[in-house]
């Protein structure tokens, strides 16, 4: 557990939520389920308590992805605050200011001379503990996880809303508890969401079915296209715009690809490389998945710029497929060599 994530700086969290009347809560770019659903929860609880907050997601990430689409989102704003700060900024779920692409939450020291507060609330391992409290639990299933566990200090009780939102983050990030994060608090905390109205059998329609056809077209190329290194220990696929296109696939289609090939046997690492859909700067983004621990995937993808957790990471990268190919077969067979 980081420093950090200790009992006083959630006593500290919990005083600087109390105490803040005005707020702005915010998380990474492309936020997935544990990132959309924390920062709808928090919302949700701090219009609870009567704060004035605002929910920030970038213009540029619409459409979301069309599985979060039902969760609600009052009190969004698509463009930052003018009065940025005068707020307190809550960041859920990111690791690094730097995995936020809006440039006016990236200056830590604030504007005009006036230092923004920052709550930086995060399960990340490799948190760079930009806040000005840093409530990091790297022990933590989930960020939503985290958020549970602020609720009764701070007097709120789940409503639907929230209950559904965490809940969202709680099976995303567990990969329907079954990754290596589920533990006893994970389900206890399931427990707690369904007893405040959550059906599961709904959420789990919603996030998990309902599936467009071309996300099971875009799934039928990325499996056309797998290549396996080493034995098999690295196993590889890609997804270029010309794949999107010929599917009628969104960007967010490729989620859950790269399970498939971490499934397989003998697979260490999984890869996915995909275009980015329309991004003409020619940066590829790379997804990377361990199927156990003998590979740290968030050390190969922090050597590129980009982070993550132990089994679950990724970056973006200019290099072509031949290039990302021999640097990754190093990077695995070195740390294998070392497990
Ligand atoms: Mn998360």
């Amino acid at each position: 557990m980081a420093e950090n994530g200790d009992r006083s700086s959630r006593d500290w969290v919990l005083e600087e939520l109390r105490r803040s009347d005005k707020l702005v809560v915010i998380t990474h770019e492309n936020p997935d389920g544990d990132a959309l659903g924390s920062l709808i929860a928090m919302q949700e609880i701090l219009t609870a308590l009567g704060k004035d907050s605002a929910m920030f997601i970038d213009e540029h990430e619409f459409p979301l992805p069309y599985e979060y689409r039902f969760l609600p989102l009052s009190g969004l704003v698509s463009t930052p605050p003018e009065d940025l700060a005068e707020r307190t900024i809550v960041f859920l779920d990111c690791g690094n200011l730097e995995r936020n692409p809006a440039e006016a939450f990236q200056q830590p020291g604030g504007v005009g001379g006036t230092p923004y507060k920052i709550l930086n609330i995060d399960h990340h391992h490799d948190n760079t503990m930009f806040g000005t409290v840093n409530l990091v639990d790297a022990q933590a299933s989930c960020t939503a996880e985290i958020i549970y566990g602020l609720m009764g200090g701070l007097g709120v009780k789940p409503t639907l809303t929230i209950a559904e939102a965490l809940y969202v983050g709680l099976i995303t990030d567990t990969g329907r508890f079954m990754y290596q994060n589920t533990g006893a608090a994970a389900h206890r905390m399931a427990a707690g969401l369904i007893e405040a109205g959550v059906d599961v059998h709904e959420i789990y329609r919603r996030v998990y079915e309902d599936v467009p056809y071309g996300k099971l077209a875009l799934l039928a190329r990325g499996l056309a296209n797998v290549h396996r290194f080493d034995g098999g220990v690295l196993t590889m696929t890609s997804l270029s715009e010309s794949d999107y296109v010929a599917s009628d696939a969104e960007e967010s289609y490729s989620e859950g690809v790269i399970d498939h090939l971490r499934a397989v046997q003998g697979t260490a690492v999984a890869a996915l490389v995909r275009d980015r859909r329309g991004g003409a700067d020619g940066a590829r983004k790379v997804s990377l998945r361990a199927s156990d621990e003998r590979v740290d995937v968030s050390k190969i993808a922090r050597q590129q710029g980009g982070g993550g957790h132990r089994q679950a990471a990724g970056f973006s990268t200019a290099m072509d497929w031949d290039e990302l190919v021999a640097f990754l077969r190093d990077q695995v067979a070195a740390q294998l060599a070392r497990a």
